[in-house]
Order: structure tokens, then C-alpha cells, then sequence
């Protein structure tokens, strides 16, 4: 008898893909497609076959764009019950603002009026798809929101022109009754050469600027942050700090390239393992969604053999960061650091604290001597994700 798998995903584990990721065909800008379309009810069960959680979806990842209602319906209905049969549940909908031409100058804060009112409309139709398969998280990616050339427009217009649509979609929301949460997703380039919103702290800082800030929180993208030479793990930190940690797009990618959506942890092996500690010691508890693709050599199984391993390496690094929380010389290194009752705390302010505190001298050599032993600590770290601790 074969032992149990101990990284078989489990629901709980909330593990989910866009139709995008396991539907991605591997054309890239200089080469064409090189596996063949799978509609979306059989990536449905590919997902299932897997053993992912969740499948998330653009509007026309389903639905064609210039689909007639009764089409889009069947399409609907027909991708529910797939879901259904497969046990998989939609949390996710998001919607395409960038495919199109039409959209070749942005949506929201595109300089045709018209243009910014279609890319509404089309938002507003993926809402009610998204409602009626399910999904409570509703993603906006502005991909095509930003410049080529800076004469195009005012920086600071494209700003407001984003707050009104947000604000609109907030009360479309309400108005419906839809009980979403809208989670903004930022990107520093491509397609356009610079994008508005190009961090996850952009959005951060966007946010409590509109008319319902408690809707809205983001997605935070690692390859994104990672193309911007960031620190993923830091960005998801303040955001979760921030209560807006509604979503996030798991993947992995090399600093300073194009967006190569890789495999979870198939670069950033450490980076990774820090994020998944993160979002374990912190119990995260929303979707963990991949969205990356296989290699472009890759066929279905190919692509198998991706969500699996994007969920596997989740699973291990998970199991590494319970192993660093049980450590002991690991733990006991971090109690002697953290510096935890050496010096009185200064609390918060007041006058006297604040004269007392002016007054107060520092002997520098004194606290030079206690040694911050970080190289071994990361070797320990190290040792235990190369497996020999
Ligand atoms: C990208 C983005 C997209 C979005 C998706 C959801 O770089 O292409 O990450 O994959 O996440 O469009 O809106
Ligand atoms: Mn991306
Ligand atoms: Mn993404």
C-alpha cells in the first residue's frame, strides 16, 4: 500500500486558478499558440482532476465579448453546472479591460468618454456573471491603465477618472445587492509601458480616497511586486495589516524581466517560503490563487503537472514554516533578539514621557555590544529549507 500523500491540497487549503492560467495556450509576443483550446467546463474538470479548490474567470474567458444574452446565459448555466459536478466553487470573477483594441488607450481612464463608459458596461455585466456563479471577490486589473507617453494626459486626471469608476462599481454593487468585494491588482508595466497604480502600496494609498474604502482592498500580484525589484512578502504585510488583503495572485518571476507568470516557487524559493509563513502564521484565510501558466514545451499533462506543483510547493513551504515556528535554537535565537524587556518601553507620548525621553542618555557602545546573530539565524533557515534540519 502507497503511503497518503501529506501534500495532497485539501478545500481548506482554498487553492483556486484562473480559466487564464490552466487555459493559457503559450502564445507570447513572438510565437504562437502551442497547445491546442480547452473549453472552459473541461479546464473545469482538469482543475478538479488536479485537485485545486477553485477556478476564478474574466467575463470572457466564458462568455465571448459580443455574445447575444441568450448565448451567455447557456454559457453560464452550463459552466455552473460543470462547476457543480466537479466540486468547484467560483470566488473569483474579474474582468477583461485590455484584450479588446478598443481599449487600446485604457478603460477607466481612457480619453474617449465613450471607451470609459463601455469599459463600465462591460464591468458591470462581469459583476452579474461573477454573482451568479458565486464569486464574492471581484478583481480589478487595470493593465491597459497607464501611458506609452506622458503627453497623452494628466498623470493626476487618469487618479480621478479610477475614482469615479470605482466609486460607480461600488454603488452598482450595492444596488444589486451582490455583497462583493472589489480587490485591485497593481502591475508596474506591460502591456503599457507604465502603468497608474504601479505597487500594491499605490493602491494602498489609493483606496481610503473613494466613496466606500471598506469595499475595496487589493490583490497583490508577486511577479508584479517582483518586477518592480520589490519585496513581495512586505506589500502583502501591509496590506494585511491594512485589513485589505482580499485576494491574492501567488506565482513567481525573475526581477527585471517581462511578466513571466512561472510556476509558485519555481525562482524565489526563499522569498516564497518567507510569503507562505507569512500568510500561515498570520492565518490568512482567503483564496490562494495561482495565477501562472506552464511552460510553453508543456502539454495538458504539462499543465497537470503545473497546478499540482504551484499547490505542492505551497503545501511544503507550509510545512517548513511550522517546522521554523517549532524550532528551538531557531526560537530561542529569536527571543534573545527581539530585544523584549531590556530597555524601558517609551510608550505613547506625553509631555513628561517626552522631556524624560529628551533628557535620557544612550550609552552606544553599551548597546553595540550585543551581538544580532542574523547570519546564522538565515543559515538556519536555509538548512531547513534545503532540508538537512
Ligand atoms: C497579468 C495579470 C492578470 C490579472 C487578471 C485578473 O499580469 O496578466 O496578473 O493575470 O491578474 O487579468 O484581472
Ligand atoms: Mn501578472
Ligand atoms: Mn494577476
Amino acid at each position: 500500500m502507497t503511503s497518503p500523500n501529506p501534500y495532497q491540497p485539501q478545500p481548506e487549503d482554498k487553492f483556486s486558478f484562473g480559466l487564464w492560467t490552466v487555459g493559457h495556450r503559450g502564445r507570447d509576443p513572438f510565437g504562437d499558440f502551442v497547445r491546442p483550446g480547452l473549453p472552459p467546463n473541461d479546464l473545469v474538470s482538469l482543475l478538479a482532476e488536479a485537485g485545486a479548490w477553485g477556478v476564478n474567470l474574466h467575463d470572457n474567458d466564458l462568455v465571448p465579448i459580443d455574445a447575444t444574452p441568450v448565448e451567455r446565459d447557456s454559457m453560464v448555466c452550463s459552466f455552473k453546472k460543470a462547476c457543480e459536478a466537479n466540486g468547484i466553487v467560483v470566488p473569483m470573477a474579474t474582468v477583461s479591460l485590455f484584450f479588446h483594441p478598443v481599449f487600446r488607450d485604457g478603460a477607466f481612464t481612457a480619453n474617449d468618454p465613450e471607451v470609459r463608459a463601455y469599459a463600465l458596461q462591460k464591468t458591470m455585466r462581469a459583476m452579474d456573471i461573477g454573482a451568479q456563479l458565486g464569486a464574492r471577490i471581484f478583481v480589478l486589473w487595470g493593465g491597459r491603465e497607464g501611458v506609452e507617453t506622458d503627453a497623452c494626459r494628466s498623470a493626476g486626471e487618469a487618479v480621478k477618472r479610477l475614482r469615479e469608476a470605482v466609486n460607480y462599481l461600488c454603488q452598482y454593487n450595492l444596488d444589486r445587492g451582490y455583497g462583493m468585494k472589489f480587490a485591485l491588482e497593481a502591475k508596474p508595466n506591460e502591456p503599457r509601458a507604465d502603468i497608474y497604480m504601479p505597487t500594491t502600496g499605490s493602491y494602498l494609498g489609493f483606496i481610503p480616497t473613494l466613496d466606500h474604502p471598506e469595499m475595496v482592498g487589493v490583490n497583490p500580484e508577486m511577479a508584479h511586486e517582483h518586477m518592480a525589484g520589490l519585496n513581495f512578502m512586505h506589500a502583502v504585510a501591509q496590506a494585511w495589516e491594512a485589513g485589505k488583503l482580499f485576494h491574492i495572485d501567488l506565482n513567481d518571476q525573475m526581477p527585471g524581466r517581462y511578466d513571466q507568470d512561472l510556476r509558485f516557487g519555481s525562482v524565489n524559493l526563499k522569498a516564497t517560503f518567507w510569503l507562505v509563513k507569512f500568510l500561515e502564521d498570520v492565518h490568512y484565510d482567503g483564496p490562494r490563487h495561482f495565477d501562472a501558466h506552464a511552460y510553453r514545451t508543456e502539454d495538458y499533462e504539462g499543465v497537470k503537472d503545473f497546478a499540482r506543483g504551484c499547490m505542492r510547493t505551497y503545501l511544503i513551504l507550509k510545512e517548513k514554516a511550522c517546522r521554523w515556528n517549532h524550532d528551538g535554537e531557531i526560537q530561542a535565537m529569536l527571543a534573545e533578539i527581539s530585544g523584549n524587556g531590556r530597555a524601558p518601553t517609551i510608550g505613547t507620548y506625553s509631555r513628561d514621557g517626552a522631556a524624560r525621553l529628551l533628557r535620557r542618555l544612550f550609552d552606544k557602545d553599551r548597546i553595540l555590544e550585543k551581538r544580532l546573530p542574523y547570519e546564522r539565524l538565515d543559515q538556519l533557515t536555509v538548512d531547513l529549507l534545503l532540508g538537512v534540519r
